[in-house]
């Protein structure tokens, strides 16, 4: 099908921008340059990524991925790291289209047209600037880069309500952050379900790594699928409950029922991948694996671990692992699966969600491999298995409790909570302009809990009595797991494991039981934290933390901000919009 091949060329093409200042001055350099992949990417190959990030630091070689410039692995980046003074700069236009990304054409709401959208790629210490103009005829929208520590830059993080007006149609907005961090993870609307229509894509920063590679391969991003758009499914949801998704999309590409077609990836025996792993889904815990093959975590979210190893590996919605498999097996045809489990997502084509790696890229059959064996089960991966590579304590922390429910409401729609209420926040009246303004004055469904103190450490235990997981999200921070147990409730017994626990931005707190974050308040501004079930996260499961609000209206650009709430307040007027979910 044309279409499918051409979806397939431009998602190779934008996944493989070769690192952005490959051709200009060393890091070390404090001028700054403006670097457009645009043009260079089309005709990128595959194989320049590795390359041209391996060329970007002298040192990191496949031999040595510790060393960056004159950094390493070992530097702690949350205080230190590179200011390349290189900018990179992306011009992204949310649009709506007809795709059929497994041979089934539905309408899509897509970044520049494709799912996923093009990849945001840059360096450890670069500045990255992105244009975003919103071309939909009727939704606004707003782009969340997610797990993008954003420090000190609060007003960039994306969110609708919370950090901005939604961007009206017709309008853009300049999103500008420094990569503090280095890794992987993904950019997508936070506005309404738009992000499960489609408007997704990779973010790669390029830095060291706890092992070594030869090379690295394309970013693969799995989510779930449905033929009816998630909006249209929203009145289920919100009845019913999640409702079963038709099937799943590997870097958006999969068979249904015999037609689309499959992902493809080539080993060359012997060579060591990178690569990176993400889950954008709306309502599906995967268990990822690849025949025959082990997999070495070495990066879970935005922060670099003691590698492990494992065959079939746990990532639910929002989560990243940075993974290395090495091809040691005979020359053949391998599938990769994203399998949905059933024990917390409902799927109708749960063993055909496949992607193909190759070790002799003139095959084209269907590989005859089968699965490692597994458990049926939507548990994070073991937390003694994630061990930070920057080992960091937590110190005294204070902690509260947020208790996660779900009622119906006076029409009998679900209505999930965590802490105070259901979340209702407004889109023309972002909490960042209220407190700017002087006049926030924030109700119960705002959901606002204040941590004035600058660098202390606060703890939360978060406890469900129901039995569904969630994915729990924090803005601006990582979080360090402190604690997390399915089917038992929290008390006093329980032991808080404050000597480097896992730290990243995204855990599963466990169906029926607690899960304890703690972190550090060491970065000004409004953060959502929120479960990332897209369902859930518009039915309100949504909290914000107002951190060192004193020091906000400082940190604001009024200007720009006022600027896309007038266009907003003039579209909605236009169009007579009626907010009817959580704002978030
Ligand atoms: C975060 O921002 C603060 C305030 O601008 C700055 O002092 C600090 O160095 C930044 N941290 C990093 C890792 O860039
Ligand atoms: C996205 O599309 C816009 C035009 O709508 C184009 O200017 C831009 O170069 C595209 N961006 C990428 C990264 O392909
Ligand atoms: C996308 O296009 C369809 C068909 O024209 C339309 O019904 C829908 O409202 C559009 N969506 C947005 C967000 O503009
Ligand atoms: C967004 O557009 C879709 C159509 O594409 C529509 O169903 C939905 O109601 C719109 N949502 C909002 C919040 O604007
Ligand atoms: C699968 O395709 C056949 C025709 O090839 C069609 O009759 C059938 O309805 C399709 N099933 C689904 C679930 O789409
Ligand atoms: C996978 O890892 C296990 C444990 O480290 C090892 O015993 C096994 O040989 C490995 N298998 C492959 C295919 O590399
Ligand atoms: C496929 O094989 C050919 C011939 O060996 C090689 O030149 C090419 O780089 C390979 N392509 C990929 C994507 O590995
Ligand atoms: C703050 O109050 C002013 C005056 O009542 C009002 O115009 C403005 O919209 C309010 N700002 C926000 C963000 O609610
Ligand atoms: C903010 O935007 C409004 C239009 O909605 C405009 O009337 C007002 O002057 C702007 N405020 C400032 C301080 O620029
Ligand atoms: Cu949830």
């Amino acid at each position: 099908m044309p279409l499918l091949h051409t979806l397939f060329l431009l998602f190779t093409a934008a996944a493989a921008v070769p690192a952005p200042q490959a051709e200009s001055s060393s890091p070390a350099s404090s001028s700054s340059v403006t670097t457009t992949l645009v043009s260079s990417s089309v005709t990128a190959s595959a194989s320049s990524t590795s390359s041209a990030a391996a060329s970007v630091c002298s040192g990191n070689t496949a031999s040595d991925r510790s060393v960056w410039c004159d950094y390493s692995i070992d530097t702690d980046w949350y205080t230190d790291g590179p200011d390349t003074g290189v900018t990179v700069e992306y011009w992204l236009e949310v649009t709506n289209v007809t795709l059929a990304p497994d041979g089934v054409d539905r309408i899509v709401l897509a970044v520049n047209g494709t799912v996923p959208g093009p990849t945001i790629e840059a360096n450890w210490g670069d500045t990255v600037v992105i244009h975003v103009t919103n071309s939909l005829a009727n939704n606004g929208s707003g782009i969340h880069w997610h797990g993008i520590r954003q420090n000190y830059t609060n007003q960039e993080d994306g969110v609708p309500s919370i950090t901005q007006c939604p961007i009206a149609p017709g309008d853009f907005l300049t999103y500008t952050w420094k990569a503090t961090q280095y890794g992987t993870s993904w950019y997508h609307s936070h506005y309404s379900l738009q992000a499960w229509e489609g408007v997704f894509g990779p973010i790669v920063i390029h830095g060291p790594a706890t092992a070594d590679y030869d090379e690295e391969l394309d970013t693969v991003m799995l989510v779930d699928w449905s033929h009816d758009t998630v909006d249209s499914l929203y009145s289920y949801a919100q009845t019913q409950g999640p409702p079963t998704m038709d099937t799943g999309l590997i870097n958006g590409m999969n068979e249904y029922n015999g037609s689309g077609s499959r992902y493809e990836a080539t080993f060359e025996s012997g060579k060591k991948y990178l690569i990176r792993l993400i889950n954008g889904a709306i309502d599906t815990h995967f268990k990822f694996s690849i025949d025959n093959h082990n997999i070495t975590v070495i990066a879970s979210d935005f922060v670099p671990i003691t590698p492990f190893t494992t065959d079939v590996l746990d990532i639910t919605m929002g989560q990243r692992y940075d993974i290395i498999v090495e091809a040691n097996q005979d020359t053949a045809d391998y599938w990769m699966r994203a399998i949905p489990q059933a024990a917390c997502s409902s799927n109708g084509d749960s063993d055909n969600i496949r992607a193909i790696i190759r070790y002799d890229n003139s095959s084209t059959s269907d590989p005859t491999t089968s699965a490692w064996d597994y458990t049926d089960a939507c548990d994070d991966v073991d937390l003694s298995n994630l061990v930070p590579y920057l080992s960091q304590t937590v110190t005294d922390p204070t902690g509260s409790d947020l208790t996660v429910s779900v009622t119906t409401n006076s029409e009998n729609l679900f209505k999930w909570q965590i802490g105070l209420e259901s979340m209702a926040v407004q889109w023309a009246e972002p909490s960042l302009l209220q407190i700017y303004e002087g006049n926030a004055t924030f109700e119960d469904d705002d959901c606002v809990y204040e941590l004035p103190d600058a660098n202390t450490w606060v703890y939360w235990v978060i406890e469900a009595a129901i039995p569904v997981p969630h994915p729990i999200h924090l803005h601006g921070h990582d979080f360090f797991i402190l604690a997390a147990e399915q089917s038992a409730s929290y008390d006093s017994s329980v032991t808080l494991n404050l000597d480097n626990p896992p730290r990243r931005d995204v855990a599963n707190l466990p169906a029926s039981g607690y899960l304890v974050i703690a972190f550090l308040t060491d970065n000004p501004g409004v953060w959502l934290m929120h479960c990332h079930i897209g369902w859930h996260t518009s039915e309100g499961l949504a909290l914000q933390f107002v951190e060192r609000e004193s020091e906000i209206p400082a940190l604001v650009n009024y200007d720009s901000a006022n600027a896309t709430c007038a266009a907003w307040d003039s579209w909605v007027a236009e169009s007579g919009i009626v907010e009817e979910d959580s704002g978030v």
